[in-house]
């Protein structure tokens, strides 16, 4: 790229404007981009699988139409992030076969199972408040389509994170054998929901430049410590115990200090090795190939109306 053409993006992004599609940019600013909102895409279309789990087996009939407006908004988050992504100059469905060839990842969040009841509890007040945490300050971003993207996926993811802690209040009030589900749902959502803000700063290769774009607005360990600041009174609420023994509240710093994931876990989920990697797969490419006659069908019923409007 010419060096001018970089100086002037760089005081551009430096001022706070917003990068729109037409606008210049260099290739490495479209491709970053392309990664993360495609890789953010992919995590909410594949998200709905855990969840979609459990709407045949709520408990009420008022759990199962929550969850199912849930597992729904997810799927519209995905498609706007797709719009978002699109205006890069990558079509989804190249997007969708990048995600089933394995060229692009979704969060490693989504290769643990759901369990119990409670494990949707434990995914929408830890997983939505992890996501909501990465996401709020991504309404700044400064790709315009992506920041405003985040304006109304925000929003609703909001509404899940405080569903989620609902269902979480719901079960700690009740039996011991509730309860006892809320602790394992906990225990097991833990450390994969600390995963979720990505390899440790000292690791994570492309959080420097993405800063110097304003791509990402913090870097991951800023984000992780924030999560386990905000969440750890929310678990005291509940009367349930983080499954860190090392948790301490640190008063020089004013944060909590706490046991960093298993690195070593999170590498072989992203290889591919995670509990759920291959249904998780599995599902999305079944889902492809089902669903091959319809995108089929309507790309003829597509080139017929065009037919049609020039005759
Ligand atoms: N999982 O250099 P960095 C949701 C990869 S929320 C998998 O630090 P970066 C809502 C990374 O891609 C979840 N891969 O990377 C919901 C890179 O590999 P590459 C989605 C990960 O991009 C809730 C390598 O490691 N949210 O879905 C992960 O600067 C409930 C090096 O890492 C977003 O995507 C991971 N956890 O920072 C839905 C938010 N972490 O590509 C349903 C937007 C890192 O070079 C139910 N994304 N990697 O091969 C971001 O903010 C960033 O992309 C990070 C990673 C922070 C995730």
């Amino acid at each position: 790229d010419d060096p001018e053409k970089l100086a002037a993006f760089q005081a551009r992004i430096d001022r706070g404007e917003k990068i729109e599609p037409k606008d210049w940019m260099p290739e490495g600013y479209r491709k970053t981009l392309i990664r993360q909102i495609g890789q953010h895409a992919h995590s909410e279309i594949v998200g709905q699988l855990p969840e979609g789990n459990w709407v045949t087996r709520a408990p009420t009939l008022e759990r199962k139409a929550i969850l199912l407006a849930k597992v729904q908004d997810e799927a519209g988050h995905g498609l706007y992030l797709y719009c978002a992504a699109e205006t890069l100059g990558i079509s989804r469905d190249e997007m969708t076969e990048m995600l089933l060839d394995g060229r692009m990842k979704y969060s490693s969040i989504f290769n643990y199972p759901t369990l119990t009841w409670a494990d949707m509890g434990a995914v929408g007040w830890l997983v939505d408040g992890a996501a909501i945490m990465n996401q709020v300050p991504l309404q700044r971003t400064s790709y315009g389509p992506y920041a405003r993207a985040m304006v109304r996926i925000c929003k609703e993811e909001s509404f899940h994170q405080r569903q989620g802690f609902d269902v979480m209040m719901k079960m700690c009030q009740g039996s011991e054998a509730q309860k006892r589900m809320a602790q394992d749902a906990l225990n097991r959502f833990w450390f994969p929901s600390l995963m979720m803000f990505g390899p440790s700063d000292k690791d994570s290769k492309h959080s420097a430049q993405s800063m110097k774009w304003r791509i990402k607005m913090n870097t991951n360990d800023e984000l992780r410590q924030k999560f386990v600041d905000q969440t750890v009174p929310q678990a005291e609420y509940l009367g349930l115990t983080v499954p860190d023994p090392d948790l301490t509240w640190n008063e020089e710093t004013g944060h909590y200090d706490f046991t960093e994931p298993d690195w070593a876990e999170f590498m072989e989920v992203l290889a591919g090795n995670g509990p759920c990697n291959r249904d998780r797969m599995e599902a999305r490419n079944r889902a492809w190939d089902e669903g091959a006659w319809v995108r089929e069908g309507l790309m003829a019923h597509a080139t017929k109306q065009r037919a049609v409007s020039v005759a």
